[in-house]
């Protein structure tokens, strides 16, 4: 039979490293906060001028899911990698690519479970360009998402990677500020 004193000697000390209380608040069950999805919602106002990430930047252990839901307007969640139309690369080499493809009604969603350390970028398929982008960073913060985004400049096999729009470059929380903060809001 599998005590509580049992439990805790054979994951006790793995689960409490997993818990967040700053991102998934302090009411919470200490299991249910051990297996909490951090929900992004996609927004837009009425006109669909103003379209965003909410929150914009977030902090995460490994193995932690990330689930996008749509409130307003059409959107995707889009890495930024090569795979994605030829984006330059703004996830760790290790990573998987991903794509959502169109999220077009209320309540839609997209769930992704992150395990390799790093940063990861992502942008709106049709919102790029109105800044529509948002970043994670999971656990160390490192690879290519780390660097500035012209790093790749020069380098052999990427003419043809799509740099970050300016527009979009500029919508970014810095790696410090999703440190520091764990969740960031849109300024
Ligand atoms: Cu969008």
């Amino acid at each position: 039979m599998l005590t509580r004193r049992n439990f805790m000697k054979a994951g006790g000390v793995a689960l409490a490293s997993l818990a967040i209380p700053s991102i998934v608040g302090f009411g919470a069950p200490y299991t249910a906060r051990v297996a909490q999805i951090v929900e992004i919602f996609m927004k837009s106002d009425p006109q669909g001028s103003e379209v965003w990430f909410d929150p914009i930047g977030v902090y995460i252990e490994p193995g932690q899911t990330v689930r996008w839901i749509v409130m307003d307007n059409v959107h995707t969640t889009t890495a930024y990698h090569p795979k994605n139309d030829m984006h330059s690369l703004r996830i760790p080499e290790g990573a998987t690519p991903w794509d959502s493809g169109f999220l077009v009604n209320k309540g839609d969603h997209f769930d992704l479970t992150l395990t390799v350390e790093g940063v990861y970028d992502y942008f709106c398929m049709p919102h790029e360009q109105a800044g529509m982008v948002g970043r994670i960073v999971v656990g160390k913060p490192a690879g290519p998402g780390a660097l500035s985004f012209d790093y790749f400049k020069g380098k052999p096999g990427t003419s043809n990677w799509k740099p970050v729009p300016i527009s979009a470059q500029k919508a970014f929380p810095s790696v410090e500020v999703v440190l520091k903060q764990k969740i960031v809001r849109r300024g």
